[in-house]
């Protein structure tokens, strides 16, 4: 079991995936798609009805590229609790569709973010004698650099010294590519300011299914303020947010062709990247309704 009063570290999160695996060994598998810089296993956990992967479409989730942005983390382990332990009330979303979630997949720069600097964002590779670290969501190889991404190693939004520099990365594009035709629905959790976003972050077009994205995002957003309260925008990233290309959500659409692609920003309960312990629970259970209601859409679509 995990508890949503303290945001988990590394080891926990993985202890608990091997706890899933071994208690409910018929519906989960944890395997480890790569490994970060300082060699912590990046685990991915499949999530099936117990039918088997078989050849069933992919609902594909990832968390934690940015290392502080801990709430993330947090929301992705609660869809999997759910999915897992709540299985009865959740097997509809289990039918057709196989969940892939890697809940961490910075675990350096998250730990660095727990030991060293609370502020810290990005991987822990060392780029010159000075500075450490890219930023994983400018690091992916789609109009990699071109915009809202930075060349100078000690900035927090540096773009790698090339596309895919970092393991991590690397290990995602992987996944993505190994679901090619697959997974239809790539969902990657962030912090903080309670935005649903779309491609493009590169440019300010519009990808030319938009609207079908724009209908699931918004989808979730209603079933959040339905049940809460709580306002999401909704929009392309370059639109709503800012432009900044080299994104994950930009790849999975426009390389690996995964034709829903969004990225959650969940909210700060005023306190930017430190929702206070007391808010986890009542944050990540109100995300899952969102999530629910946009994979509910996506699995009636596709
Ligand atoms: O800047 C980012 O990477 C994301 N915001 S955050 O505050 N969590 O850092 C937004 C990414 C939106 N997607 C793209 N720009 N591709
Ligand atoms: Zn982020």
């Amino acid at each position: 079991s995990i508890s949503f009063n303290v945001y988990q570290r590394y080891d926990a999160i993985a202890a608990y995936l091997e706890e899933l695996s071994k208690t409910y060994s018929s519906r989960v598998k944890v395997t480890s798609i790569g490994d970060s810089y300082e060699k912590r296993q990046l685990h991915a956990i499949t999530i099936t009805n117990g039918d088997g992967v078989a050849n069933k479409n992919v609902i594909l989730m990832d968390a934690g590229i940015h290392a502080r942005e801990w709430i993330a983390p947090a929301a992705a382990l609660y869809v999997i609790q759910q999915l897992v332990e709540n299985y009865e009330q959740n097997s509809h979303l289990l039918t057709n569709y196989v969940w892939i979630v890697v809940p961490l997949l910075n675990p350096d720069g998250y730990e660095y973010s727990h030991t060293r600097e609370r502020m810290w964002r990005k991987t822990r590779k060392p780029v010159t004698k000075f500075c450490a670290g890219t930023d994983g969501n400018r690091n992916f190889d789609f109009h990699w650099g071109e915009v809202g991404a930075s060349n100078s190693a000690c900035a927090d939004t540096f773009r790698g010294p090339t596309a895919f520099s970092e393991p991590e990365t690397q290990a995602l594009r992987n996944l993505m590519h190994s679901l090619t035709g697959r997974a239809k629905f790539y969902l990657t959790l962030h912090s903080y300011g309670n935005y649903l976003l779309y491609p493009w972050g590169y440019t300010s077009a519009l990808p030319e299914n938009w609207h079908d994205i724009d209908d699931i995002a918004s989808a979730g957003a209603a079933a959040i303020k339905t049940a809460t309260g709580t306002e999401y925008t909704v929009g392309s990233s370059t639109n709503v947010l800012y432009a900044a290309a080299g994104g994950s959500d930009d790849y999975a659409l426009g390389k690996a062709r995964i034709p829903i692609s969004i990225t959650m920003e969940l909210p700060s309960a005023g306190q930017q990247f430190d929702p206070p312990l007391s808010k986890i629970e009542e944050l990540v259970s109100e995300t899952w309704i969102g999530i629910k209601a946009m994979a509910e859409k996506v699995i009636e679509k596709y």
